[in-house]
């Protein structure tokens, strides 16, 4: 009651230590570690195996190309008017030599062959459309032409195959081959389509078998993980939810202790606080609750039934408020009630159902009908108000106040008595029918 010093709490943040909200992050976080791991596996292997393809058909064209320059050498490279060897190809030899490659090339997979000259015209093509035309701003051939093999696989949407034919959506390697003279004399370029769509749905079960294999895995290692984890959280939850029951409520009467109890009460200030509007919505109201005489009912029937009482007594202030109120114990015979957005005329009207709760019928313990009383000191939060420290010592001074008047009675800080329990001219206090 009186001189009582209130301690405050700051506001805490159970989320963030929930087992619970851990253990879903946990989850969040592998299975974002498996679609990232099975992606970048996907990938790595889809580029492994096409490089691998890539380096198969680059191989292949080389080795076509070496053969076609060595069986069509003297028809290909021609001393110029500089003396120096150049590819040159006259229009009547085009024909023959297109009906002995297309019969040399029959056996490979490929689609199309381009031969280049130094200055980037295309002597021959299987594509006879294109023969005569020059492809100067074409990189990789600028890079065949000075000494590198090039390769790349690209999607073609249709090609014009060595049988005439148009064959669509295919993978194809393009590789370009310089045409050497000597050692290092580069005096032209082949450049040769390998259809290598085949290859196509060999990787893509290479892929996905892969990735179905590595995804399984994973699944199992994490779900056993998860399992285990699971089951430290469970355990550690329950002792968490222990703890906090037991830091929470009083062990005797089972409703919020008194830290408990300020705690909520700042919090709820601090959310009306928050909150825009002024209106009776942003008030906290108190009803501070003191037992008469209570030291009397230990002296009489025992400490153990005094116990009795108070939990009964709990039980009563309990009901007698709002869902959204809470009474908390405030100390040993002494109790609290806070009440969100009430104004003191509803605060006085709950104080009155408190005190009619409390006195209006004897409290059956043990065996003994008690008729039990208590004082009430009621106050608001006001305006400007940072913390529940004023409003709480308004409520102790009206308990004091309600004391003083001879108890069994609602009181507010600044004002007499609002009502008593008894009847005018009835004695005060505990009646002796304990
Ligand atoms: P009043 O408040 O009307 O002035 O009289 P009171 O007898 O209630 O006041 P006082 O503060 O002198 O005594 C309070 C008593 O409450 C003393 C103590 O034995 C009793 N009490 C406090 N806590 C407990 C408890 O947990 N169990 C029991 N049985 N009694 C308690
Ligand atoms: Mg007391
Ligand atoms: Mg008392």
């Amino acid at each position: 009651m009186r001189g009582k010093t209130v301690t405050l709490r700051s506001g805490e943040t159970p989320s963030r230590n929930n087992p619970e909200i851990l253990l879903r992050q946990l989850v969040a976080i592998a299975l974002v570690s498996i679609v990232a791991i099975l992606s970048l596996a996907g990938y790595g292997i889809y580029r492994v195996y096409a490089g691998q393809v890539i380096a198969n058909a680059e191989t292949s064209a080389i080795h076509v190309s070496e053969v076609l320059v060595a069986q069509e050498r003297g028809l290909l490279l021609e001393k110029g008017e500089d003396g120096g060897i150049g590819v040159v190809l006259r229009a009547e030899e085009i024909p023959d030599l297109d009906r002995r490659l297309r019969r040399f090339l029959r056996p490979f997979s490929i689609v199309k062959i381009k031969i280049f000259s130094a200055d980037s015209t295309i002597v021959y093509s299987t594509d006879p459309t294109i023969i005569g035309l020059r492809d100067e701003e074409n990189v990789r051939l600028r890079r065949a032409l000075s000494g590198q093999n090039d390769s790349q696989l690209v999607n073609r949407d249709r090609v014009l195959d060595l049988a005439e034919e148009q064959i669509i959506d295919v993978d194809v390697v393009e590789t370009y081959v310089p045409i050497r003279v000597g050692l290092d004399r580069v005096v032209g370029a082949i450049e040769i389509y390998v259809d290598v769509t085949g290859y196509r749905e060999e990787i893509r079960e290479v892929v996905t078998r892969t990735v179905i294999v590595l995804g399984l895995t994973l699944l199992a290692v994490f779900s056993c993980s998860f399992l285990v984890v699971r089951k430290a959280t469970l355990q550690l939850k329950t002792v968490q939810d222990q703890l906090q029951k037991l830091a929470t409520t009083d062990p005797l009467t089972g409703i919020f202790n008194r830290r408990e109890i300020l705690d909520r009460a700042d919090r709820e200030l601090h959310r009306v606080r928050r909150s825009r509007l002024r209106s009776l919505e942003n008030v906290v109201g108190f009803i501070m609750i003191d037992m008469d005489h209570f030291k009397r009912i230990n002296d009489s029937f025992g400490h153990q039934c005094g116990d009795a009482v108070l939990c009964e007594l709990a039980r009563r202030l309990k009901g007698a408020v709002r869902g959204y109120d809470v009474v908390g114990r405030y100390g040993g015979e002494e109790f609290l009630a806070v009440l969100p957005g009430a104004s003191l005329e509803q605060v006085r009207v709950v104080g009155e159902r408190m005190l009619e709760t409390v006195a209006g019928r004897p409290i059956e313990v043990m065996g003994q009908s008690l008729s039990v009383t208590g004082s009430f000191g009621i106050a608001v939060t006001r305006t400007g108000e940072d913390d529940i420290e004023p409003a709480l010592r308004r409520a102790d001074e009206a308990l004091y106040r309600a004391k003083m008047k001879g108890r069994n009675r609602v009181c507010g800080a600044e004002e007499g008595p609002v009502r008593t329990a008894v009847q005018d001219g009835e004695k005060e206090g505990p009646e002796e029918t304990m």
